[in-house]
């Protein structure tokens, strides 16, 4: 079940990237790493799978990201019912991500968070992360190739879902999370 969630969002992917790559590909779409962990097969709630990538960078390539990288953040659903609800954080990049769950504001828009001189947004009121390899919960990041959960309990609300990484936020890595 799980599997098939995450073969349809990388589908997404590869369709916004206009195809040329490959599931394994580096050479013109977002890298795809070769999962080291997964998650559980039984978590809590709901899941909501999510996708971290990146493109154009090689394993060689430490350090901050510069802004204008090519990074994305796609969830496997937009909108998902309110209680527990588990957000299983794939990374298929080469950098390190992670997963934030943040508020949105009524009628406040996806992407318009000012970063800091640090190259990330404010985190206030954030639920919770799952920001640690092959485990849940927050840490130092997901490796890449592994995979990190969180098990939150959402009241109805518009979320944003984003990775904090500096200049990661502000190279794509967000997306709307809509809780009814
Ligand atoms: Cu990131």
């Amino acid at each position: 079940m799980k599997t098939v969630a995450l073969a349809a969002v990388a589908g997404l992917v590869l369709a916004g990237c206009g195809g040329g790559s490959t599931m394994m590909g580096t050479t013109s779409g977002y890298h795809y790493s070769t999962q080291t962990c997964t998650a559980p097969a039984s978590l809590p709630g709901r899941t909501v799978s999510v996708v971290l990538a990146d493109m154009g960078m090689s394993r060689m390539m430490g350090g901050t990201a510069p802004l204008g990288s090519r990074m994305l953040l796609r969830a496997s659903t937009a909108r998902v019912a309110a209680g527990p609800v588990t957000i299983v954080a794939t990374n298929l990049g080469w950098r390190t991500h992670e997963l934030v769950v943040l508020p949105l504001g009524a009628g406040d828009p996806v992407g318009a968070r000012q970063p800091a001189a640090s190259g990330k947004v404010d985190e206030a009121g954030s639920l919770g992360e799952a920001s640690t390899s092959c485990r849940s919960g927050a840490g130092d990041g997901i490796a890449a190739g592994s995979v990190g959960w969180t098990t939150l309990t959402l009241a109805p609300g518009r979320y944003e879902l984003v990775c904090n990484l500096p200049n990661h936020y502000a190279d794509g890595m967000r997306a709307e999370l809509l809780v009814s």
